[in-house]
């Protein structure tokens, strides 16, 4: 019997027990700019072939300046595979400066994994192939050149990478126009100047918007259908946190994290999503009456700690450098239910295999302190006290190992995504409680709370070479908070 295996009890047995906090519904308004709700766009397909970074010469798009993507079009497309798959895309960069493409929870050969070493010059092409080695789930790519992440993840340069098997396809999920990814960022659109520039108090806040972005749709909203829906959750923006809720309470049906699909669906009133994290949900429409409509918010929050599934709302603060803070509630997008479904759909009981690592067995026990610098405006987030070096080689990992990592955070002020390359891990604790509803399953992106030591335990992959774990809250990553892991 394992911990594990107890807390996973506990997380059922207490969705009901959540507070259901109802917020007032916040206005577009409230935070200037555009009040008016657009609707939501859905990603192209991409199987493959060359794919473009570039910059788009529209300015109509909702980012305010013209957007910087991949594949010519905003949002970057959906790349969708199967497991065994081999997969092939041709980078070419029509940018001024370099890039790459990290192929974020996917695992992919050293070569192949967007390391910064391995940016692709302005006019220069790369060739990434590979097969596909993941289980069916949400994954997703965006640049990784060092120092220029946070620019332009945030100009654009995010799309969905969704891998697909038999074991999924068995279950029967909802599927076509009732299984919608929502890219959720954020972006400055009020301020009369939509590009990216990083002011001091950016580095150690992170690069916080004022304008919600779904799929780079400010102020989203959908139409849907009075039928269960598979929402996947990807939490794209460069700093913001999110703790989702919908407005009325109704429940959020997790079924996969970062890793691909849980073992049994769990039932949730909350849903932290930190910068790089995924989710998946199932939400059920079929009660509604047509011309409801539901609002998905983010709950305020303090920095005090994540309190399980959602007991403390903290003290509300955060870091203030604009209008919308770190842990400010807000909405996110809205749904509409606009016309009946030919069936309801159904959650399914049981869904995929999930191997459950056992932190017994492990070889190894690493710690990684998450500490600020004093007395420096630049350098300041530091992985045991170290700022990435391109060249030095921090820990060295022996390939397919079983270890025991400690996310130890010295930092009382900030959260601290943390995510790893090349690599997935369990959640196994939380220094400051129970587990969240989304440290369950495989995951390569947990979030860090200020002061918290986060015990995960981890499968080191396959391919050696050299990788990366860093901070996904992206000024942080690009002010250093990194470090390079070698698989041997
Ligand atoms: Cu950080």
């Amino acid at each position: 019997m394992s911990s594990r295996r107890e807390f996973l009890k506990t997380v059922v047995g207490g969705g009901m027990a959540f507070s259901v906090v109802q917020l007032p519904w916040l206005s577009a308004c409230s935070h200037g700019g555009t009040t008016e709700r657009q609707p939501l766009v859905l990603p192209s397909d991409f199987a493959g072939g060359m794919l473009i970074a570039s910059v788009l010469p529209d300015v109509s798009s909702g980012l305010g300046t013209q957007p910087w993507t991949f594949g010519g079009r905003t949002p970057a497309p959906t790349i969708r595979v199967r497991k065994t798959d081999t997969f092939s895309a041709q980078l070419l960069n029509n940018l001024a400066e370099p890039t790459s493409i990290h192929w974020h929870g996917v695992l992919a050969p050293a070569d192949m994994d967007g390391h910064p070493k391995d940016a692709v010059a302005a006019g220069a092409s790369r060739t990434f192939t590979y097969q596909i080695q993941n289980r069916a789930g949400t994954y997703w790519y965006h640049p990784h050149p060092h120092t220029a992440v946070g620019k332009q993840v945030y100009l654009g340069m995010a799309g969905f990478f969704i891998v697909q098997d038999s074991e999924e396809q068995a279950l029967g999920l909802p599927a076509g126009e009732f299984d919608v990814p929502l890219m959720i960022q954020d972006r400055r659109l009020m301020g009369g100047s939509p590009g990216y520039a990083v002011t001091p108090t950016d580095i150690p806040n992170g690069y916080l918007g004022d304008t919600i972005t779904v799929n780079n749709v400010p102020n989203a909203y959908h139409e849907v259908a009075t039928g269960l829906y598979r929402f996947r959750l990807l939490n794209g923006a460069n700093a913001r946190i999110f703790r989702l809720m919908f407005s009325d309470g109704r429940p959020l049906v997790v079924i996969a994290t970062d890793g691909g699909l849980l073992d049994a669906p769990v039932s949730t009133d909350t849903l932290w999503l930190g910068p790089g994290e995924r989710a998946e949900i199932l939400v059920d429409f079929s009660k509604d009456p047509m011309g409801h409509s539901i609002m998905l918010q983010s709950m305020a929050f303090g920095m005090a700690g994540s309190g399980g599934g959602g007991g403390h709302t903290g003290h509300g603060g955060g870091a203030t450098n604009t209008e919308l803070p770190q842990g400010a509630a807000v909405d996110v997008i809205r749904f509409d239910v606009k016309r009946a479904a030919s069936s309801a759909g159904r959650v399914p009981t049981k869904l995929a295999v999930l191997e459950k690592l056992d932190p017994s067995t492990a070889t190894k026990t690493r710690t990684f302190e998450l500490a600020m610098r004093e007395g420096v405006t630049t350098g300041l987030h530091t992985i045991n006290k170290l700022l990435f070096d391109l060249a030095r080689v921090d820990e060295q990992l022996p390939a397919q190992a079983v270890e025991v990592w400690d996310f130890k955070s010295l930092d009382d002020g900030n959260i601290h995504p943390m995510h790893v390359h090349g690599m997935q891990f369990q959640v196994v604790s939380r220094s400051s409680g129970p587990l969240n509803a989304n440290d369950l399953g495989w995951k390569d992106t947990v979030l860090v709370f200020p002061m918290e030591t986060v015990r995960v335990v981890a499968r080191v992959g396959t391919y050696p070479g050299l990788y990366l774990l860093h901070c996904h809250t992206l000024e942080h990553e690009d002010d250093g908070m990194m470090i390079n892991m070698q698989i041997m």
